[in-house]
């Protein structure tokens, strides 16, 4: 009995020991979670010098990547890992700050400028409107890059009208040639403003109600939809989208804009041409931004990768690289964008500030005012056993695909196995038969 409670106690103390060295700080490495390929490597790889020159400290930086927002914040909020530095969307930096799981970022960066009042203030204003209580998202997020959400079609293969019709993509002619982002809160916008594009057209409602709203019938209308547009279907991607759509292995794909530049650079030098266009019906206007969850041990290097990142030339060279558009908003980012070989004039000023009224940059990185018009952010769903709800549905929609395909494998294996066997019966008939004629004629 005594050696039973002298085990218990060894076993609390490695317990609290264990506790106590994962809240320790861990000074001379920064550990980043961001998404993938969502960065320029070379960037990263000079951030410990500057670190260095900025603090006198050495610093070694260890990076993951993730693909699904749901994913990386399983690995914060069950698992505790202490990252530093994360990327999440907004509704998940909602989720996070609801749930008390962000530290504020301290801005006393000593000598060193502070980079983040060059975010644009579009971004900041969306990202306020998250704000729970008293407590500001802007003092525990920096955004980082944004974009929408739309349609990445092959101009051979789709018009622009079809592409810009999002009713297009339940057309049965599309069948088995669409990409859809892997993403539930993408496709379920999508699903409930094509359910309801008349209501929207007569102004009974708007895309950011519709896009929020999870109501057990919005659910349902999410569900009927996405499962209807099944046989249009060819694949839900996280990252593979832009190579299939870049090797004309499918004609549409539903995805966000970031993707569609990288993709329709790539696919023109092999003579592809891909466009991309937010749907008329409306769509999503997305941002990521870094923030600092409770359990990173080296907060001081967290706060000075952050504003490295708003850092316009930082910035820029992200961008050039991931082909996403950052959340920095400085006169020299619109100087470079800008390119006078482009036939249309775009409205950035709700981006850039009142000048940038009718300007020359790419409309598939930063969108017209009109567009933005047309869409809404994606909020948090707030109530735990809604969530659930669209999480099953979620499943069930795409869980439909592998169920058949298991089905499938299932009769195929069984169905082998019972022809090997009814041959080898008939075999063995066969050949007893013979055996005994043989014995006969003797
Ligand atoms: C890049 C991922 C972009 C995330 N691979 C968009 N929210």
């Amino acid at each position: 009995m005594k050696k039973l409670k002298y085990i218990l106690l060894l076993a609390v103390l490695f317990v609290l020991g264990a506790c106590q060295r994962s809240q320790e700080e861990r000074n001379g490495i920064l550990k980043v979670y961001n998404w993938a390929d969502y960065i320029d490597e070379d960037v990263l790889a000079e951030f410990p010098e500057w670190y260095k020159e900025q603090t006198g400290e050495d610093i070694e930086v260890i990076y993951q990547v993730f693909d699904i927002n749901e994913v990386m914040l399983t690995k914060i909020e069950r698992g505790h890992e202490d990252f530093d530095v994360v990327c999440p969307s907004e509704y998940i930096i909602e989720r996070m700050m609801r749930k008390d799981m962000l530290l504020p970022i301290n801005r006393d960066f000593g000598n060193t400028p502070d980079y983040i009042p060059n975010l644009a203030p579009y971004i900041q204003d969306e990202l306020n409107k998250m704000s729970q209580g008293d407590k500001k998202v802007t003092d525990y997020a920096v955004a980082y890059m944004w974009g929408t959400a739309g349609t990445l079609y092959n101009t051979e293969l789709v018009t622009e009208e079809e592409a810009l019709e999002c009713a297009n993509m339940w057309d049965p002619k599309f069948a088995n040639k669409l990409l859809m982002k892997d993403s539930y809160r993408d496709c379920y916008g999508l699903a409930i403003i094509y359910a309801n594009r008349e209501r929207l057209e007569k102004g009974e409602v708007t895309v950011e109600q519709l896009m929020n709203d999870n109501s057990h019938e919005a659910i349902a209308t999410a569900e009927e939809y996405l499962k209807a547009l099944k046989p249009n279907i060819a694949g839900w991607e996280a990252d593979f989208g832009k190579e299939m759509m870049t090797k004309g292995k499918a004609w549409m794909n539903f995805t966000w804009s970031g993707d569609a530049v990288w993709a329709i650079e790539e696919a023109a030098e092999v003579g592809v041409e891909l466009d991309y266009v937010v749907p008329l019906e409306g769509s999503n206007v997305w941002f990521d931004g870094w923030v600092i969850p409770k359990y990173a041990r080296n907060v001081k290097a967290a706060s000075y990768f952050i504003n490295y990142m708003c850092r316009p030339d930082i910035a820029l060279r992200n961008m050039d690289a991931i082909g996403y558009v950052s959340a920095v908003a400085t006169p020299e980012i619109l100087e470079e964008k800008i390119d006078t070989t482009l036939e249309n004039y775009s409205d950035l000023s709700y981006f850039f500030g009142p000048e940038a009224d009718s300007v020359q940059v790419d409309p598939v990185q930063y969108p017209d005012k009109k567009v933005i018009e047309r869409c809404a952010v994606i909020r948090d769903f707030t109530n735990k056993e809604d969530l659930q709800k669209v999480l099953e549905m979620w499943s069930r929609v795409k869980g439909d695909n592998l169920n058949a395909g298991i089905v499938l494998l299932i009769f195929a294996v069984f169905g082998g196995l019972f022809v090997w066997l009814v041959i080898s019966k008939v075999k063995k008939y066969q050949r007893k038969i013979r055996r005994k004629y043989r014995r006969r004629r003797r």
